[in-house]
């Protein structure tokens, strides 16, 4: 049988098609024609692992003693990611939020459908949409919605999720939201942002989640399970549900996997920290990759300014440093229709931002 005769049994979730595909061919729309190899080498020993931050380092930290937030600076230039340990957020509250996502994917098709994409929406369960027939898709379900502000959530999307599954994620959402608040206090003074500055950005900021499915795949070296990309965000905070590993990060153009410490989350600087921080910061461009016979599971929350708020090189820092802006100011809920209604004319939304010639 022609393996894309499957597609319409299994509603467009990747999920089910990979139940259904067994040894079969890989549909064409999944199969990447010019994707660089995803394969880790044996002397991937060799490669930089991500650093790690410490949050204990931070703890009664002196004004006078910035070694900790010198480190915390080069981490985010040189890299714009790292494995961020002694977090403080609490392991049974974490446990739970994993097993309550596995718990969501492996709840029948028909129960995810409810929340399923709509033709022009981009929150609710499914697959990255299509704009052209020959769209390459990639090998994994998600299921994005926005959290905050209140107002911005969607009512059949996280109000209508099981109880259980509902009540946990509004517990780490509340977690997750202190540590990145204190995330932004110190990426912002490590680059001489004052602090009110940051707390004004992105207090009560617009918050969103997502959680991917990566199925396993027969030709996991001819499959993408999240295209190359970086985060549009001001942080990313991530969590590795099941243990399995296929995220990597591009660092000097090389593809470098990411091997999650037990109990760590990863962090990485999205294009809008890079802008705050006037360039400093990097937003790493990062894959996801595929298994072939295991499936992976992650969640990501994203953390942004406030919708009303100037995303721009901060003011302070621009005063602080004497440094002139190297990109433009947008206000955060034009840059998110331009981003959504892909107003970007295929730039990156950094390309559009950069300042270029001093113009
Ligand atoms: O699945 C992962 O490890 C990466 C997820 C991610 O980067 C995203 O959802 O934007």
């Amino acid at each position: 049988m022609d393996s894309s005769q499957l597609l319409p049994q299994n509603h467009g979730s990747v999920q089910e098609l990979a139940k259904e595909l067994k040894l079969d061919l890989v549909p064409q729309r999944y199969i990447q024609e010019h994707l660089e190899p995803t394969f880790v080498s044996n002397h991937s020993s060799l490669l930089p692992s991500i650093p790690i931050i410490d949050m204990n380092d931070f703890v009664g930290m002196l004004e006078s003693d910035n070694g900790s937030l010198t480190k915390l600076r080069s981490v985010c230039q040189e890299w714009g990611i790292f494995q961020l340990v002694n977090h403080g957020v609490d392991k049974s509250l974490i446990k739970k939020m994993k097993e309550e996502v596995v718990g969501f994917f492996n709840l029948p098709v028909e129960e995810k459908l409810r929340y399923k994409l709509t033709a022009g929406e981009y929150q609710g369960y499914g697959q990255t949409i299509l704009h052209a027939q020959d769209q390459k898709v990639d090998w994994a379900d998600r299921f994005y919605m926005i959290t905050n502000p209140l107002h911005r959530r969607k009512p059949h999307l996280l109000p209508e999720f099981p109880p259980v599954l509902r009540e946990t994620m509004e517990n780490y959402l509340l977690e997750l939201q202190k540590l990145a608040m204190h995330l932004f206090g110190l990426t912002g003074s490590a680059v001489e942002i004052d602090k009110q500055e940051m707390m004004d950005v992105f207090d009560d900021g617009m918050q969103s989640v997502r959680m991917t499915y990566y199925p396993p795949c027969p030709e996991p070296d001819r499959v993408i399970g999240l295209t190359p990309h970086s985060d549009a965000a001001g942080i990313t905070i991530l969590l590795q549900v099941n243990d399995v590993e296929g995220l990597q990060v591009k660092k000097d153009g090389v593809w470098i996997p990411v091997n999650f410490l037990p109990d760590a989350f990863i962090v990485n600087v999205g294009d809008i920290l890079e802008i705050m921080s006037n360039g400093v910061y990097n937003s790493i461009e990062h894959r996801a990759t595929v298994n072939a016979t295991k499936e992976r599971i992650s969640l990501a929350m994203f953390f942004n300014p406030k919708l009303e708020a100037d995303v721009g090189p901060a003011k302070s820092l621009t005063t602080n440093t004497g440094e002139p802006p190297v990109y433009k100011t947008l206000i955060m809920e034009q840059y998110l229709k331009d981003f959504f209604s892909r107003k970007l004319n295929g730039k990156t939304f950094l390309e559009r931002m950069k300042i270029k010639n001093g113009h």
